[in-house]
């Protein structure tokens, strides 16, 4: 494997000559480190089938697929596709998931570990993802919020982004509302946490899931508190151009893996038709979310 910063300002590493059937259980723990260390590695020149690259997610943690089918690979419904291609009238996957800043699964009680893309047919511009470093985020805090963040838990839901289901149309929204309330109640989590193996402080909001900011007792603090973090983070920046935020685009046969604790993201769709279509595949590591 040969290792490669990305450039001087983005996190992240890519990594050459990564061989997935052939890799030894001490190349996957390497690999893993790297994920833990850099935040954000990219597997480049990767030709791997659904199947071998179900494998490499199993290999990495414990795969968890999404709660919903309608996402589902129609051979591995581990894999989720995010794809705007339909063919003969059948839509596979869903189109323009993630648009929105968001950490995997914050809104369940268990979220992800890490998660993995690897995109299958790309558009000539735009395809990236921006992230912003949370770790980084906590850190820029005045200190102020730093304290009130050690002292809160948020409250998370995808209910604002929940995708309306073909088998949805004709329903009452009331019903649809009340079912995403029943099957994805909210989530509660330190607003601030340790993470468990960097040891950084991560500060756990996002713009798309969370939506309420209770003090220790359980009390509700002031909306503009939840506001202003995600303000300093970066994630109400409407133009993306935030010094936290970064921009990482996509080459084909790239596989990105990232370390979902520690990082929010926001899938940058291109304005184009052109197809695009990505398997995502995402794990638990062995440890909790905080330490
Ligand atoms: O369609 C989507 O944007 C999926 C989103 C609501 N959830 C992604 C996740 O894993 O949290
Ligand atoms: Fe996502």
């Amino acid at each position: 494997m040969k290792i490669k910063t990305f450039d001087d300002v983005r996190m992240g590493v890519t990594v050459q000559g990564f061989n997935s059937t052939t890799a030894r259980d001490r190349d996957i723990q390497d690999l893993i480190n790297l994920i833990y260390q850099h935040k954000i590695v990219v597997l480049k020149n990767q030709d791997l089938s659904p199947s071998e690259y179900h494998q490499l997610g199993c290999r990495l943690g414990e795969v968890e697929k999404y709660y919903q089918p309608m996402y589902y690979h129609p051979e591995i419904e581990d894999i989720f596709v995010s794809s705007n291609v339909s063919e003969d009238d059948k839509q596979i996957g869903v189109p323009k998931t993630g648009k929105f800043w968001h950490v995997d699964y914050a809104f369940m009680q268990r979220p992800l570990s890490f998660s993995m893309v690897y995109p299958q047919a790309l558009p000539q511009k735009n395809r990236g993802t921006y992230f912003i470093n949370m770790a980084r985020a906590f850190k820029n805090l005045p200190e102020k919020f730093q304290d009130i963040a050690y002292n809160s838990n948020c409250l998370h839901s995808v209910r604002r982004f929940f995708k309306i289901r073909p088998q949805d149309v004709y329903r009452p929204v009331s019903e649809i509302l009340d079912e995403i309330e029943r099957v994805t109640p909210p989530s509660e989590h330190p607003t601030a946490f340790t993470h468990p193996v960097t040891g950084e402080t991560i500060l756990y909001v996002t713009e798309g899931f969370t939506f309420q900011i209770n003090d220790l007792d359980g009390n509700p603090l002031d909306e503009s508190i939840l506001r202003d973090l995600l303000t300093y983070s970066g994630q109400m920046d409407q133009d993306f151009k935030h010094p936290l935020i970064e921009h990482h685009e996509f080459e084909s046969g790239d596989v990105r893996i990232w370390d979902n604790r520690a990082l929010v993201h926001c899938a940058n769709h291109a304005k184009t038709s052109e197809p695009t279509v990505s398997l995502r595949l995402t794990m638990h590591d062995k440890y909790p979310l905080y330490a």
